[in-house]
């Protein structure tokens, strides 16, 4: 009793902080309904969002399964990956890996954020803001999405951390995070892969475990998830892409392995999303690139305007 009490007291207080913290932390379905009260507060936005999707033609080889909500991104603009995972390339020779892991203390893996690197021309951010990968994401997520972040992610997997991402989760940041993962080395069963379970599956096991995004629920042991459906390793090779509905998708990575992993992550949301302030335009790293020339509208909305 005392304990129920101290929880609806501990959520009240989330309500407190706004719709969005306490939207996080409600279970699947309760979420959706979050989502879409958010939506409605900001109804015109949302709504011309929605009708840009139109204007996105889709290429029906790049395309992100409703039910599966990951796949395999083999048809996508060869060039267009080449010239990305190139300059990829060329900003981590550039970053200060030592210094990161340093600073890095219990954190299972570093994330150079390209946020204040990424010039306007530049390949990853043509990448990210290329037309099948616009459209792709732009049809699953049903409106015109922002680009959370570009990143560079380094997994020394040499530790196991106790609830960290390396335990089955959802992330929780919207109703559907999008997050493009490109190989910038090759990636094997030893270099710690995202393992991914289909979407349908994950969302029939977080309705039947009632999943909430809580310090004390957010991970699930690996025999609940498996015992529930497949799970797939995105291993390949550089220049390999994958896209995955981080939000749908239960997953972890970065277990510990023989060897590190060093991947693009591209990932992008609603502006509604849960993890994002009301002004999302002052608070996303490619904002400040809107009033820059080149981009038409759809690319601007994308880079974060409102
Ligand atoms: O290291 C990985 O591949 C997993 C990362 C992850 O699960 C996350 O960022 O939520």
């Amino acid at each position: 009793m005392a304990d129920s009490l101290g929880g609806h007291v501990r959520e009240l207080a989330y309500l407190a902080r706004g719709l969005r913290a306490f939207g996080r932390r409600r279970t699947l379905d309760s979420r959706k309904r979050v989502a879409w009260l958010l939506r409605m507060g900001q109804w015109q936005r949302y709504a011309t969002r929605r009708e840009l999707v139109a204007r996105l033609p889709r290429n029906p080889a790049v395309q992100i399964p409703e039910d599966a909500g990951f796949a395999k991104l083999d048809a996508l603009d060869r060039g267009a990956v080449g010239e990305a995972v190139a300059a990829a390339n060329a900003h981590w020779s550039r970053f200060d890996l030592a210094g990161a892991l340093a600073e890095r203390g219990e954190r299972p893996f570093v994330v150079h954020g390209l946020g204040p690197v990424l010039a306007p021309g530049d390949p990853v951010l043509r990448l990210a803001l290329h037309p099948d990968v616009l459209a792709a994401v732009a049809h699953y997520i049903g409106m015109v999405p922002v680009i959370e972040n570009a990143m560079i992610w380094y997994s020394p997997n040499d530790r196991r951390l106790d609830n960290s991402s390396q335990y089955f989760h959802l992330d929780g940041q919207d109703v559907r995070t999008v997050q493009m993962f490109v190989f910038l080395e090759r990636v094997t069963g030893e270099n710690g892969p995202l393992a991914v379970m289909r979407a349908d599956a994950s969302e029939a096991l977080a309705r039947r475990v009632g999943y909430r995004k809580t310090a004390a629920t957010k991970r699930l042991e690996d025999d609940t998830v498996l015992a529930a459906g497949d799970v797939v390793h995105l291993t390949g090779e550089p220049g390999d892409v994958y896209i995955v509905d981080t939000d749908r998708c239960f997953h972890l990575g970065s277990r510990e392995g023989r060897a590190p992993r060093r991947v693009l992550v591209i990932q992008y949301y609603s502006p509604f999303a849960f993890v994002l302030p009301r002004r999302w335009d002052v608070a996303l790293p490619f904002a400040h690139l809107v009033k820059r020339p080149g981009f038409d509208e759809i690319q601007r909305l994308v880079l974060g305007a409102r």
